[in-house]
């Protein structure tokens, strides 16, 4: 099973092993890594192709050296994909709410703070996602002012500092689309559901803070300045006396997260177990 899935990094808020997993279908997969390993080996690419200077002992030890660090970088990027669902994890999933949203669909959540072997988990925004994927979840998609509102009173009740949802802004492969342009105001979509965010110019579409650590509006891409484009949306307690709102936040952050059922991996592993009861 391992082998299919990769060992769980955190298997704490399962109640049962996992039996063997069905193969799915490829999943689209929003890597983090790949911007950063796009990054370097835009920069191997230079190394190696400087027109100016033929190359020297020194260069081709740099070039190696390079190659080496573009290997090790593929190795870590193909080891952050999204991660497949388990059908046993998914049947025992922990359930700590479930709501009701516009449209009529029933959805359980995972609050990583309520459930006493996460309580103090803090993982980057991938985590987050493979975590709650391997149950048949996915990080929370926020798609309603009213299921908004839901989530925000779990984290006002459980004074939890910030959260990570599925939220992402389109900044990777394919993301050249006419319409998802520019990516910080039609980039940004969740994840979880696929289901698109409104222009963040138009403040009544999202729940962004209209404050952050340079006193602008969010989404403000605040640490692209240091390389990390904040293309991960988390929902911030009052960080910034602001009350608990959206943040765009570099992924690589760690924090407490919250799952939410996703109809395409219940109804995945569902079609291929009919008996498991989900
Ligand atoms: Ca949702």
């Amino acid at each position: 099973m391992n082998q299919i899935l990769g060992k769980p990094k955190s298997k704490c808020w399962q109640r049962g092993d996992s039996p063997g997993a069905p193969v799915p279908p490829p999943s689209p997969r929003y890597s983090l890594a790949s911007t950063r390993a796009h990054r370097h080996r835009s920069s191997v690419a230079k190394l190696t192709h400087h027109p100016l200077h033929k190359p020297s002992e020194m260069s081709r030890h740099v070039c190696l050296a390079a190659a080496a660090l573009m290997a090790m970088l593929c190795l870590a990027e193909a080891q952050r994909r999204l991660a497949l669902p388990d059908p046993r994890s998914c049947a025992n999933r922990v359930r700590h709410s479930t709501y009701r949203d516009a449209r009529g669909v029933l959805h359980s959540y995972f609050f990583s703070w309520e459930h006493a072997p996460t309580r103090n988990l803090e993982v980057d925004w991938l985590d987050a996602r493979n975590i709650c994927r391997r149950h048949c979840m996915d990080a929370v998609s926020l798609e309603t002012p009213q299921e908004n509102e839901f989530i925000k009173q779990r984290i006002a009740r459980g004074n939890v500092r910030f959260i990570w949802t599925s939220g992402r802004k389109c900044n990777f492969a394919g993301c050249d689309r006419p319409d998802l342009q520019p990516p910080n105001v039609n980039g940004w979509f969740w994840s979880g559901s696929g289901a698109k965010i409104g222009p963040t110019t138009q403040r009544n579409t999202g729940d962004w803070s209209y404050t952050g650590g340079y006193g602008q509006a969010q989404p403000d891409n605040r640490e692209a300045a240091q390389g990390n484009d904040e293309s991960c949306l988390s929902i911030l307690n009052n960080f910034y006396n602001d009350g608990i709102k959206w943040h765009d936040v570099a992924c690589h952050h760690v924090k407490p997260f919250v799952c939410e059922d996703s109809d395409e991996l219940l109804n995945f592993v569902r079609s291929r177990n009919p008996a498991l009861r989900l």
